[in-house]
């Protein structure tokens, strides 16, 4: 296959392209570091530095001999982009290039027009570098479980028959987010959906939960190809966030009643889901739908897990609840639906205490970067 990543740069989108590589898929990547810049401008880098993409890609090729392709430039700029379809004629394009956090979507205006205007343009302008340069080519769009927000009714994998004054139809199963990020991505769907009824584009649009890791097959080979490892409350996901906690004697920050239930799954399982969508693509004229998840767990399960292999290690890990920064239900009913990505052929990585371990285990080895700061600013939905 050849498959173009948007947004290459990424926790979830240099493992991805390393991966699709190693299987022989002919790579080529796009990224404008609009995530590097933003982790430098607020303070908040990851936990260990990472080498910048075309140093990434130099030695990538000595250790593999193989080669990933980079253009640096915003998918924001209709004529890079096209050009790099023209250029490319990728059979398919993963679509990582958005903001992808919360909390940034929430802490000014800045930020929030940032988030709208990156997240939506980008989108817009793929579904148009694919139909005037590659009309068959399938689109995998990075969506998320929380489009879907905390419904009270069982989630179905992105579509819901109703049945009104005796007549039936199949819609889009309602969306609620509860972030401006989450509403961009409800917003990325609508326009993917209309252009695939207007235009019959091909796509594939995966509701993914909080991803947690930082080991896949490829990182593993040498430390600077290691993916972003963020700990603060803007870039940071709740898993990952509890481990650097524990190891920084941080009492782990449950938000509110903790009783949040989200679907969760492993980096290594990301980069499964989304070749298992690319080796067999939507059809033409189809939005396909899939619930990216492999577990549920409530904030508290999460907090428990985490201390109860921290201090198995001799962390001495605390659980705290603090004010809820967010605006969410914190107990809450939650059954979605994810059965699709299985039956393509998905064999799930749990949240087994071996894994836990090792995630410890890589963040002891950086514990002296940790900068407590980092962990907690209070980014508030309202003030
Ligand atoms: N939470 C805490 N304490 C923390 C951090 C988070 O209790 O220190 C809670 C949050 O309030 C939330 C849950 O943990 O209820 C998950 O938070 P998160 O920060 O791990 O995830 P979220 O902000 O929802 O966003 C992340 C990714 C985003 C992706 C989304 C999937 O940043 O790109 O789309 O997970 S989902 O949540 O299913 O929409």
């Amino acid at each position: 296959m050849r498959v173009l990543i948007l947004g290459g740069d990424g926790y979830l989108g240099w493992p991805t392209a390393m991966s699709f590589s190693n299987k022989g898929h002919e790579v080529f990547i796009v990224d404008n570091y609009l995530r590097r810049n933003l982790c430098r401008d607020l303070d908040v880098e990851p936990l260990f530095s990472i080498p910048n993409l075309l140093s990434r890609v130099r030695i990538w090729k000595e250790l593999t001999g193989k080669e990933i392709n980079v253009r640096l430039g915003d998918c924001c700029d209709y004529n890079f982009l096209t050009k790099v379809f023209n250029e490319f004629k990728p059979q398919t394009v993963i679509h990582y290039a958005e903001q992808p956090s919360a909390p940034y979507s929430m802490l000014d205006h800045n930020a929030a027009h940032l988030t709208l205007l990156n997240n939506l343009i980008s989108t817009l302008n793929i579904i148009w570098a694919v139909k005037e340069n590659v009309p068959d080519c399938h689109i995998i769009k990075l969506g998320t479980m929380g489009e879907y927000g905390t419904p009270n009714i069982d989630i179905e994998e992105g579509w819901l028959e109703i049945e009104h004054k005796g007549r039936k139809d199949k819609f889009l199963f309602p969306r609620q987010a509860s972030s401006l990020y989450h509403t961009t991505k409800i917003q990325d769907t609508d326009l993917l959906w209309f252009y695939v009824r207007i235009w019959g584009l091909r796509v594939t649009d995966l509701m993914q939960g909080p991803v947690y890791g930082l080991s896949t097959d490829e990182t593993e080979l040498d430390e600077r190809l290691s993916t972003f490892f963020n700990y603060d409350e803007l870039f940071g996901t709740v898993v990952n966030r509890f481990i650097v906690q524990a190891v920084a004697g941080y009492p782990l920050t449950v938000y509110g009643k903790g009783g949040q239930t989200r679907g969760y799954l492993n980096i290594r399982d990301t980069i499964a889901c989304v070749e298992l969508s690319m080796l067999n693509p939507a059809d033409s004229g189809e939005l396909r739908i899939f619930n990216q998840i492999t577990e549920t767990f409530t904030v508290n399960e999460l907090a428990g897990k985490v201390a109860k292999v921290g201090n198995e290690r001799g962390h001495k890990v605390a659980i705290k609840s603090v004010e809820n920064p967010r605006v969410e239900q914190e107990e809450h009913y939650y059954n979605p639906v994810f059965s699709g990505l299985k039956e393509l052929g998905l064999e799930p990585h749990f949240l087994t205490d071996d894994v836990l371990h090792s995630m410890f285990q890589i963040v002891e080895n950086h514990k002296e970067n940790i900068a407590r700061h980092k962990i907690f600013r209070g980014v508030k939905w309202k003030s």
